[in-house]
This record gives structure tokens, C-alpha cells and sequence, in this order.
């Protein structure tokens, strides 16, 4: 996401000259106030207010008469410009404030006074009427002279009255260090671990030698206890750890825990149920993710909002949508579709990959020996569609497939049949925003290859899965699946500029021969025919050893290809080569799983953990999965199955990455209408929704703030600012449903 790293970059080029003049406070140097008059002993000066609030001094406050009826918080504020901020120099921020009636919230900012307006620090704390003071420390992640302090009050349907007192922002404060709560030293899958099932955990210790390790049951007896197996030091923590195998107990219960070393776990089930939950939760994650539609309390409770980007004030809508200048001269009605993540933006690439692997999980249901597809049929997931004869997946994965349809160019028009790359907001917002309260212009992006070949791709994947509910639609999504199919051959080195990165992510991509060889083989196993056959087997990607460390992603996409020539029932010659492929991928993993004191099948090059890291975990495990599938060999399932516990508690931070699901899980994943740790009127994700993960790069400036230095798993941190390590995306989560569904399949 280059949003804000452009912004920042530019932002240095331009203070570059303003810095020598302005040195950093030596360390140990005053604690030095940055705010003007913060105590309005006399005058208000030099507070300004936004139109429409009125500002008195009272009883050497400043209170503010905020009218109600505004849509953002920032529509209604009182501020101070011009405060110099100086990057890697911590800050105390503090304030009293009272609210009538009670219940209002501020949202207090540090950030900058202009474009791009980033947020280098923000708190909404819920006021009361008789007042509070609040105080935090933060490090400002930039240098900026046109920093500025900001008391947004926007977004109340009524008028209230706002006071503030003593405002101070000092700069040259000890930093205070950030401490992950990791919580008991033993780790464990936090929800649950099935009973026919491998069964492991990690401890961290101080020790060398052998512990005995005992698990108790909810009353606390001891049913079985073993000795720990010390493993050194793991490069992917830097701690000293053991592992523990306590397989051999299959006994269902409920509150397990482990205790060894003085330390007892979180408590854990042994028992699949919690599987078949979250086989459900990870798949309607996409509906509270859908656009250009209502969201209904009564299927989602919490979630409900009104429809995004359907040509209604403050929405432009996304019913017709211009190019961005100079780009194309028509519009287009790109209504629907799943928001890609946190952003309101739309992206054909990775809605591509997303769509494929919601798919598959419904079609591995139906080839696979375990697969039950009828866990995801028609009513399992209470979404507007269910009972209308087509499972609910289908369903699902059909509002993302009719927003890539539209996202087609046009016969007639240049590049005709190739698909628009992206659509997004001209500039990026800020945080909270409802789809529905997004005021800005929305632009399609020019057409790639890339986009084109993952609608050929999912096109064709769409038409073999929908053709016994809806012929039609079987044959339009095949005729347009065709339609990208030539179009990419024709122009196959249009890429995404990797530097269109302002109100939306690049997704840039400029090796494509893998999404043709996906897309081929998608063509193939739906139609057969000879020429997407040959296309499959004189790539060289087919024969190519894909199954690397980090996985596949948006933009390596061959395994896609590669696992479903494996599993969807197809006459490819040489097709044991593809299957045994598969498998020696598989194999890899299971010896990375296995050297692993977490027993995860991840370990990066030089420990780098890439963004998005625990989705490139799942989908290592929905290779070791497929394998299981492919062979029935119990090893690889027991692999897979044991990758979910590192997601679900097994790990360095022992934290679950899906939300609502085990003792610690993750809450604040970064989202503009998920956004309860901005504003307590909004909710939380909802349960089974996976967060990125630790991600070594750490490019936002609040995991810049208080991850400097981390290694691998430490690369992680729960607020919602963090979009690099805690994001939550539609591919991403695509891996979770994938791997839920498994992993309920065998239970
Ligand atoms: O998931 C994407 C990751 O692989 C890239 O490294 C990163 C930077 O280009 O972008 C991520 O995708 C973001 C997208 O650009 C915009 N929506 C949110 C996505 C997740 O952070």
C-alpha cells in the first residue's frame, strides 16, 4: 500500500531544507511545550474553528457549540496550525474535555494541517459532561512544520457543547517502550485442536534441559503429562523455546490447559465444533464487505449500514464511473463488488484471487474425499440470497464475479475485453468513514493484463461451477472469460504503474506469465479445448517449481492453476507430473513445518516476513492440504492441521489472528467502518476476520513508532493504525475460509 510511504517520502523531499535549520532536541534535553495559549486563560487566540462552530471563552476554557447534522468527524473541529513535529522525538499529548450531553466523543489529532492530512497520532475518547483529562505519549513517525493539533467533532446527528482545557503537546518526553502482553510463556491453539488430530504447543524458557509438561483438564486433574523437547533458539522470535507433543490424548473437553515450567496456558477445546463455526464466520466475513448493497442487522447483528457507493449524497456512487483524465472517455456502472480491505477501493487483481479461492474451497468440497460441500450450501451462511436453490458460497462469490464482469472494457472502446485494472477514490480518506459517507470522486484506473487475465481466470472457473444453477450466467461469465482470454493475448504487457498509489493500493504487477498460465488452465478444465490445453503445457510455469517460501499471493498466482489441474477432474496428458508436483511441494513444507519450534510451514528468506504473512501460512497449508487430498496420507493433513494452530494462538505474540476466536485475538484490525477503537459506536471486525500479521517491512509510521527493530513474529501490532501488520483484506481471509473448511472437514 503505497498511500502513505508516497505521502511521507514526499513530505521528507520537502522538508529536506527546513530540517538543517531546525535541529532535533539532543536526547536528555527539555521537555518543550509545542502548543500555543493551551490553557485560555485571556483569549482563544490562536484556536481556530470550522464553520459552523462557535467558540466562547468560559471560565478559562474554550468551549465550542458544535451544530449536529454533519456526516465526518473532521466536518465540525477546533484546531491549532503550525506546530513543528521532529521524527523519532516522543511527544506527551494531554487535554481535559467535557461533553453535553455526555456520550459525544472527540476525536483528538496530532497530524498534519495539509495534504495528505496524515494522522500521525489520534485518540476518540467518549466524554462525560463533568470532564476527564486524558494524556498520551506517542513518536512522531515524520518532520513536519505544518504539523497541527486538532479536536474533530463532527459526525453527531444532534448539536452539542464542547470544553477543553489545558492542551499541551510536549515534546522531549522519555518514550515509552512497547511491550507486547504475550501472556503465558506456554502457546497454544487458542481454540482448538481436533480430537484424531495433532496436538502441539511452544515454551518459551529460560531452560535447557527436558520439563515435564502436564494437561489438565477444566476441573484442573492431570489426564496426561510427557516431557518437553528443548528446540534452541528459534530465529523466527529469538527466543529460547521447547515444543510439546501431546498428541496421544483424544479425549473431547472443553478449558484444557498445559502447564510446565510454572506456567499454565490459555485454555483450549479438543473438539471440531469451533471449525464448523468459523467455517461459516470466514466466509460472511464478505458479505459485511459488499458494496453497493444494505447490510441487514438481522443477518449480520452489528453490522448493519446503509448500501456504499450507490449514487447517493455524500457517495459520488460507483454507478457511473469516469476514468481518471485521459484515460478513457466513457463511464461505467462498476456498482457491487467486495471492498478490497480497510479501503473503500475495488481491485481486479486482487478480487481475482479472492474470487478463485472461495471458489476452490466450494469445489474442493465437492472432489475432495473429505469435502462436504453441503456445509456450504444453499442457507449456511443467512446472507440475502440464501434459499434461493444455489449454495450460499456460490452466491457470495457471484457479487464479486458481476462487479469483475463490469469491470470490462466495452466493445467498441480501445483495449475492448480487457479489464479496468481498479476503481478507487481520487485521494485516500481518513479513518472512520462509513462506504456510505465517502464523499469523494471514484475513478477506474487503465486497463492491465493482469486484470484481464484474473477475470479469464475466475470467469472460467465461475462457468463450470455455476452451470447446474444458472445456465445463463454460466455462459455469459464463459463468453466473457473468452472475451479477456484474447484480449490479454493481444496486449499482454500492459501493466499497473506501480506508482498509482494515491487513494488506492498499486497491486502492480510485471511478471504475468504466471496469471496466463492460470487463466489457461481455468479455460482448460471448464471447456477442454485443445488450444488452452497446449497453452497449459508448453508454459513453461507448468513445469516450474512454484511452491516457494512465501506462498502464493495476488500476484504469484500459478499454484492456483497448478492445484486445479491437480484436483478438478480433468484429461491433461502428463497430469500424475502435475499431482506428484503438488506433492513435493507439499513435501517442502512439511520439512519447514517440522524444523519449526511454532510448526508453522513459514520461513521466509532471511526471516523477512512479507506482508500479509499469515495468509501466505494458510495458503502454504492449503498446499499440504491438497496433498492430503491428492494422496489421503495423514502426514500432510496433520501438517496442515497444525498450521492453524500457529494463526490461532501457537505463536511468538499469543494472539489469535482471527477475530473472535480464542482467548486473545486480534480486534483493531485497520478498517474505516470497523473502526471501534476510533469511534465506540462502531464495531469491531466481525468474528472471522484475519488480520495481515506480522509483516518485517513494517512500512506504516505507527508500527514504525513502536516496532523499530523487531524480529519476524515481534513484526505485529493490533491497533488500527498499523496497516501494514494489521490490515484485513478479501484475499487474505479467501486462505482462512479455505483452510476452515478443511480443517471442519476433519473433524
Ligand atoms: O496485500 C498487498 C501487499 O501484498 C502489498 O505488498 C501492499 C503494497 O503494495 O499492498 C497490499 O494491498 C493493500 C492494497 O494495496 C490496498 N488495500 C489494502 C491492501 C492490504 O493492505
Amino acid at each position: 500500500m503505497n498511500r502513505r510511504r508516497t505521502a511521507l517520502l514526499s513530505l521528507t523531499g520537502l522538508l529536506a531544507t527546513a530540517l538543517t535549520a531546525l535541529p532535533a532536541a539532543p536526547a536528555g534535553a527539555d521537555e518543550v511545550e509545542q502548543v500555543r495559549n493551551g490553557t485560555f486563560d485571556t483569549t482563544t487566540e490562536p484556536w481556530w474553528a470550522s464553520d459552523g462552530v462557535t467558540t466562547s471563552l468560559s471560565d478559562g476554557r474554550l468551549c465550542a457549540d458544535v451544530p449536529g447534522g454533519t456526516a465526518n468527524r473532521w466536518d465540525a473541529a477546533v484546531g491549532q496550525n503550525d506546530i513543528t513535529l521532529v521524527k523519532g522525538e516522543s511527544y506527551r499529548f494531554s487535554f481535559s474535555a467535557a461533553g453535553a450531553p455526555a456520550g459525544h466523543v472527540v476525536r483528538a489529532v496530532v497530524g498534519l494541517s495539509v495534504a495528505p492530512y496524515d494522522a500521525y497520532y489520534e485518540v476518540s475518547p467518549q466524554l462525560g459532561v463533568s470532564g476527564d483529562t486524558y494524556s498520551y505519549t506517542f513518536t512522531a513517525p515524520a518532520d513536519t512544520e505544518r504539523g497541527q493539533v486538532a479536536l474533530q467533532l463532527g459526525g453527531s446527528p444532534d448539536p452539542w457543547r464542547f470544553c477543553v482545557d489545558d492542551v499541551s503537546l510536549l515534546g522531549g518526553v522519555e518514550p515509552e517502550p512497547y511491550e507486547p502482553d504475550t501472556g503465558p510463556r506456554i502457546r497454544v491453539n487458542q481454540v482448538a485442536y481436533l480430537p484424531a488430530g495433532p496436538k502441539n504447543a511452544t515454551l518459551v524458557t529460560g531452560a535447557d534441559e527436558r520439563l515435564t509438561w502436564r494437561l489438565k483438564d477444566a476441573d484442573g486433574g492431570v489426564v496426561r503429562q510427557g516431557r518437553t523437547v528443548p528446540r534452541g533458539v528459534d530465529g523466527s522470535s529469538g527466543q529460547n523455546v521447547h515444543s510439546i507433543d501431546f498428541g496421544a490424548h483424544r479425549t473431547r473437553g472443553t478449558g484444557y490447559t498445559l502447564a510446565v515450567d510454572g506456567e499454565t496456558s490459555r485454555p483450549f477445546d479438543i473438539d471440531a465444533g469451533a471449525y464448523e463455526r468459523l467455517r461459516l464466520d470466514s466466509a460472511k466475513y464478505y458479505y459485511t464487505q459488499r458494496s453497493g448493497i444494505e447490510i441487514r442487522d438481522d443477518l449480520r447483528p452489528g453490522y448493519a449500514r446503509p448500501a456504499g457507493h450507490v449514487d447517493v449524497a455524500p457517495n459520488r456512487g460507483d454507478g457511473e464511473v469516469p476514468c481518471q483524465p485521459g484515460v478513457c472517455d466513457y463511464t461505467l456502472d462498476v456498482t457491487g463488488g467486495w471492498y478490497d480491505a480497510g479501503d473503500h477501493g475495488k481491485y481486479v487483481v486482487n478480487g481475482g484471487i479472492s474470487t478463485w479461492e472461495l471458489l476452490s474451497t466450494y469445489e474442493r468440497a465437492r472432489h475432495a474425499r473429505t469435502g462436504q460441500a453441503d456445509k456450504l450450501g444453499d442457507g449456511t451462511l443467512d446472507i440475502p440470497e440464501s434459499g434461493n436453490g444455489v449454495p450460499d458460497l456460490l452466491d457470495e462469490a457471484r457479487w464479486e464475479l458481476e462487479f469483475l464482469l463490469k469491470m470490462q472494457v466495452p466493445e467498441g472502446e480501445p483495449l475492448a475485453g480487457m479489464a479496468h485494472h481498479k476503481i478507487h477514490d481520487e485521494q485516500w480518506t481518513g479513518l472512520p468513514l462509513l462506504p456510505s459517507d465517502d464523499p469523494q470522486k471514484r475513478e477506474l484506473h487503465p486497463p492491465s493484463t493482469a486484470a484481464t487475465l484474473n477475470l479469464a481466470a475466475t470467469a472460467a472457473q465461475a462457468a463450470r461451477l455455476y452451470r447446474p444453477y444458472d445456465k445463463e450466467f454460466a455462459a455469459e461469465t464463459l463468453a466473457a472469460a473468452r472475451t479477456a482470454w484474447a484480449a490479454a493475448l493481444a496486449h499482454p504487457g500492459e501493466y499497473a504503474s506501480p506508482d498509482d498509489g494515491i487513494g488506492g493500493g498499486a497491486y502492480p504487477d510485471d511478471e504475468l506469465s504466471d496469471e496466463f498460465y492460470w487463466a489457461a488452465a481455468e479455460l482448460y478444465l471448464t471447456t477442454g479445448e485443445r488450444r488452452f490445453e497446449e497453452y497449459v503445457l508448453k508454459s513453461p510455469v507448468h513445469t516450474a517449481d512454484i511452491f516457494g517460501p512465501l506462498g502464493f499471493d495476488w500476484s504469484r498466482t500459478a499454484a492456483a492453476g497448478r492445484l486445479d489441474l491437480a484436483t478438478v477432474p480433468n484429461r491433461l496428458p502428463g497430469r500424475d507430473k502435475v499431482r506428484h508436483s503438488v506433492v513435493k511441494g507439499a513435501d517442502r513444507y512439511l520439512a519447514t513445518l517440522t524444523a519449526h519450534p511454532y510448526g508453522m510451514p513459514y520461513a521466509p528468506a532471511g526471516g523477512v516476513y512479507d506482508w500479509g504473512s499469515s495468509h501466505q501460512v494458510l495458503n502454504n497449508a492449503v498446499v499440504l492440504a491438497t496433498a492430503h487430498d491428492l494422496t489421503g496420507a495423514a502426514k500432510y493433513r496433520d501438517g496442515a492441521l497444525q498450521s492453524m494452530d500457529y494463526i490461532l494462538g501457537r505463536n511468538a505474540l499469543n494472539i489469535s489472528y482471527v477475530t473472535g476466536y480464542g482467548e486473545v485475538s486480534v480486534q483493531n484490525q485497520h478498517s474505516r467502518w470497523y473502526a471501534r477503537q476510533l469511534d465506540p459506536a462502531l464495531p469491531n471486525p466481525p468474528a472471522g476476520t484475519l488480520s495481515g500479521g506480522p509483516n518485517s517491512s513494517i512500512q506504516d509510521p505507527y508500527a514504525q513508532s513502536v516496532l523499530q527493530g523487531c524480529v519476524g513474529q515481534f513484526c505485529f501490532v493490533d491497533d488500527i493504525q498499523s496497516w501494514s501488520t494489521n490490515e484485513h483484506t478479501i484475499n487474505w481471509n479467501a486462505a482462512l475460509t479455505r483452510m476452515a473448511s478443511y480443517v471442519a472437514d476433519q473433524g
